[in-house]
């Protein structure tokens, strides 16, 4: 007897309302919900096979334990009787910074991942916290942090209605979209075209997104801070800049105007192997469509000027009339969020309120780079103590961030570790207890994350399809139970954790004048709550609070999570809609359009425009059925195109003497690695491309199917020196390399 459930997709940020088929406990099947008032029946190939990444025999069903040496299976208590055990002693003898934290991107698509680990940290209260950010969208928090003075103000381009998208570094019909929630990604960009709309993108490989464009430049890799500088500059030479119903809301305009004066498009042509007219074109394009939005992701993060291509993006909104206007690029407003405050001053963002003990780097929301990570636990020096002590949620930073062998390394002489991960994989294996959270069927869902990115707004919630099988814990349980044994609170009631965030919340927020619940009795608030488990009430708090919630009877016809309950589909909530000035958060209380540190980091993109570029540069590139590193254990999910070989253009094949098909080494500061070249001119000359998330040859890890074809570690070809400096993202693209055919 089989029977369905919906599950909203948990592995990427197109949020998918799925339709499962259960056999027994075993999800044997997986739609598109076409009821899903969001993803309207899309599913993508990875979506499709939830069965086989929610079975995969190499899961772990139970903690493990490390005992003389060798990690054995152990009960739950056990394992967080070692867990107390081996973290308390290293921050009662060593402090709080001695134990870092370690957050994977796995985190942003689980209940528990944006639940608990804001708990811990307050609890731990450890500087040494590092995340996946930092090898991916930390610029864009802290562009936005400066122009916006909020992190996580992230405007989002206007997919459904815009007339004219400028995508630059982004590849969303292989990676389903990235800061821009938008199932069916792909059919959204089709629909763009069929209105008549224009799409360029700029990639330096002729991607799936790319053949769909009207026009594709092939930009030379790391240079889109100077492509899109020269596009400021344009406008304001032409005249064309127009702030229109921003005008109210924006400063320094006339600073920026000054700041752009060497960035001509003749200056950066060469850099960026342009044609200077085309980027006046792209220019004219933007101030004269209807509405239009410039987009970017990866390609234009993880690079040298990662900060500031992301301010500059927003500053080519901002120019254009184009932010926070339908069409443009806007505030979500997710069903989650506090209670909008009343307009006005803020506390602005402050950027190096701490730095990393060894190399100095500057902290940036409260998180350290992951590239720095290794070196903070292997290199004594005279300030501060090192980190002794890791706990690892969702990461796999041995293969995600630069350096694997030497964080590897890093890993195996720390005094104690945990890793809450379903594999025994190149980072757990390090642990001395890992702690499996159950596997997607068995776990609720809902997107606090990703709804504040999402082309429309819209609030889902599902709870675990399959009921927890014997012997599992809900990563929720397990999490909290983290947070008491890290916090010397080991043994206390985990539903403390949850009372105690919805006591200090609901305390607050009576105190708030511009809160539904202003002046009323916390309690009486907190024993409306509804749901069957702790995140559940805190899920029917923040709707309840939230812009669109019933404020505890206040406004009945609102949100909470009964509400939810009876709309297992989701429930609209409307178009992106202008939202300033309210989201400002400046110590202005307007858009700061050219903030202190970005002007002091200008200099350093003007000296990029003398470089002489490398030979050879690496770029990384995303298959549509792969997801970072956890996804190559599942025999669906690789083989056939989505393999660990390094694209080269026929040009320099032919110069370099690599034949297709063969192994070549590649070089990089960090390393060497060998890989089978695929010869192809949908990379341009000078650039070759390799993925990332593979080298599943080390030994202790149990992935028995990506073992077989284990590929490289492209990370290994970087050494963690190269930084965006604002933000401390890690460098991945545009990384000068050597090949040579092996031998
Ligand atoms: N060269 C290069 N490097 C890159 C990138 C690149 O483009 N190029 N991309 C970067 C980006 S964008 C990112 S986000 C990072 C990702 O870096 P990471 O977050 O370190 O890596 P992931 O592969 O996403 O692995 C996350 C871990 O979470 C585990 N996991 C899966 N599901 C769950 C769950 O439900 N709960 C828990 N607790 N754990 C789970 C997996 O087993 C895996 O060990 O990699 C970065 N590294
Ligand atoms: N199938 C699949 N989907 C995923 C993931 C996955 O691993 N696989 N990972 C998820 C995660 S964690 C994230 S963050 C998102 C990322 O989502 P995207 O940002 O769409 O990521 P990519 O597909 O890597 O696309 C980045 C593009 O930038 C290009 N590029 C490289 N260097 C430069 C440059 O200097 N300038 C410009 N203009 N372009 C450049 C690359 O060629 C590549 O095509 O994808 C998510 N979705
Ligand atoms: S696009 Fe993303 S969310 Fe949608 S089915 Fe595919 S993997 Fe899941
Ligand atoms: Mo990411």
């Amino acid at each position: 007897m089989s029977r369905t459930a919906l599950r909203i997709c948990p592995l990427c940020e197109a949020t998918c309302g799925l339709t499962l088929t259960i056999e027994g406990t075993r999800v044997t099947g997986a739609r598109g919900d076409r009821e899903d008032v969001f993803s309207k029946g899309f599913i993508c190939p990875k979506g499709a096979s939830f069965g086989a990444v929610d079975s995969d025999p190499d899961r772990l069903r139970t903690p493990l334990v490390r005992r003389d040496g060798e990690l054995r299976e152990a009960t739950w208590a056990e394992a967080f009787d070692a867990v107390a055990a081996g973290l308390r002693p290293v921050v009662e003898e060593h402090g709080s910074d001695s134990v870092g934290v370690v957050l994977g991107n796995p985190n942003v698509h689980t209940v528990a991942g944006a639940l608990y680990p804001p708990v811990l940290l307050a609890g731990l209260r450890t500087r040494s916290l590092f995340t996946a950010s930092t090898v991916d969208q930390m610029p864009k928090h802290v562009s936005s942090g400066l122009l916006f003075g909020d992190a996580n103000a992230i405007p989002v381009p206007d997919l459904d209605h815009t007339s004219h998208l400028l995508l630059i570094g982004a590849n969303p019909l292989e990676s389903n979209g990235s800061l821009c929630t938008a199932p069916d990604f792909p059919g959204r960009l089709r629909a763009l075209k069929a209105r008549g709309g224009h799409l360029t993108v700029v990639d330096p490989r002729r991607t799936r997104t790319a053949k769909l464009a009207d026009r594709h430049l092939a930009i030379r890799p790391g240079t889109d801070a100077l492509l899109l500088a020269a596009m400021v500059h344009t406008l304001f030479a032409e005249d064309l800049a127009d702030l229109a119903h921003l005008a109210p809301h924006v400063q320094d305009l006339d600073e920026l105007r000054v700041a752009m004066g060497e960035f001509t498009p003749e200056a950066v042509a060469e850099a960026c192997d342009l044609d200077a007219d085309v980027i006046r074109t792209l220019a004219r394009e933007l101030a004269a469509a209807p509405t239009a939005a410039v987009y970017a992701r990866i390609g234009s993060c993880t690079v040298a000027h990662g900060t500031l291509a992301s301010w500059l993006v927003d500053v080519l909104n901002i120019l254009t009339g184009n932010l926070d206007r339908p069409g443009g690029a806007l505030f979500p407003q997710a069903a989650t969020d506090r209670t909008p405050r009343p307009a006005g001053p803020g506390r602005g963002f402050a950027l190096g309120r701490w730095h990393s003990r060894v190399r100095r780097l500057a902290e940036a929301k409260g998180e350290l780079p992951l590239s720095a990570l290794a070196e903070e636990i292997d290199t004594a020096t005279g300030e501060g103590e090192p980190i002794r002590a890791l706990i690892v949620v969702a990461a796999n930073p041995v293969l995600s961030a630069p350096d694997g062998n030497r964080l590897d390394k890093a890993l195996g002489s720390l005094d104690f570790m945990v890793s809450v991960d379903p594999y025994l994989n190149e980072t757990s294996r390090h642990a001395d207890v890992v702690l499996p959270p159950p596997p997607p069927s068995q776990s609720p869902h809902h997107d606090f994350a990703f709804n504040t990115l999402a082309v429309r707004n819209q609030v889902r919630y599902t709870r675990p399809a399959v009921p927890l099988e014997p012997g599992r814990m809900a990563e929720s349980e397990i999490l909290a139970r983290l947070v008491l044994a890290a916090t010397g609170m080991h043994g206390a009631d985990p539903a403390a954790v949850d009372a105690l965030v919805i006591d200090q919340t609901l305390g607050k927020a009576v105190t708030e004048p511009h809160s539904p619940v202003h002046g009323r009795d916390p309690r009486e608030l907190a024993g409306q709550l509804t749901g069957e488990s702790g995140p559940e009430r805190r899920l029917d708090m923040m709707l309840r609070l939230g812009p669109y919630g019933d404020g505890f009877g206040a406004r009945p016809e609102g949100l909470s999570l009964a509400r939810l309950l009876a709309h297992p589909h989701g429930i609209d909530l409307g178009p992106l809609r202008p939202r300033l000035p309210q989201p400002l958060k400046t110590r202005s209380g307007k858009v700061e359009l050219l903030p202190a540190p970005i002007a002091a980091d200008l200099p350093r993109l003007g000296e990029a425009l003398r470089e002489r570029p490398a030979e050879l540069v690496l770029v990384g590139r995303r298959h549509l059925r792969s997801n970072n590193s956890w996804m190559h254990n599942v025999p669906a999910l690789t083989g056939g195109s989505n393999r660990c070989t390094l694209h080269i253009h026929p040009v320099d094949a032919a110069r370099l003497g690599v034949r297709d098909g063969a192994d070549v080494r590649v070089k990089g500061a960090g390393g060497e690695v060998v890989a089978p070249a695929e010869v192809t001119d949908a990379v341009r000359p000078g650039v070759v491309s390799l993925p990332h998330g593979w080298g599943h040859d080390r030994p202790g890890t149990r992935l028995g199917h990506a073992s077989t074809a284990p590929g490289v570690n492209v990370n290994q070809l970087l050494d963690g020196s190269l930084l965006d400096p604002l933000s401390g993202n890690a460098v991945l693209n545009g990384v000068p390399v050597q090949l040579a055919a092996s031998l």
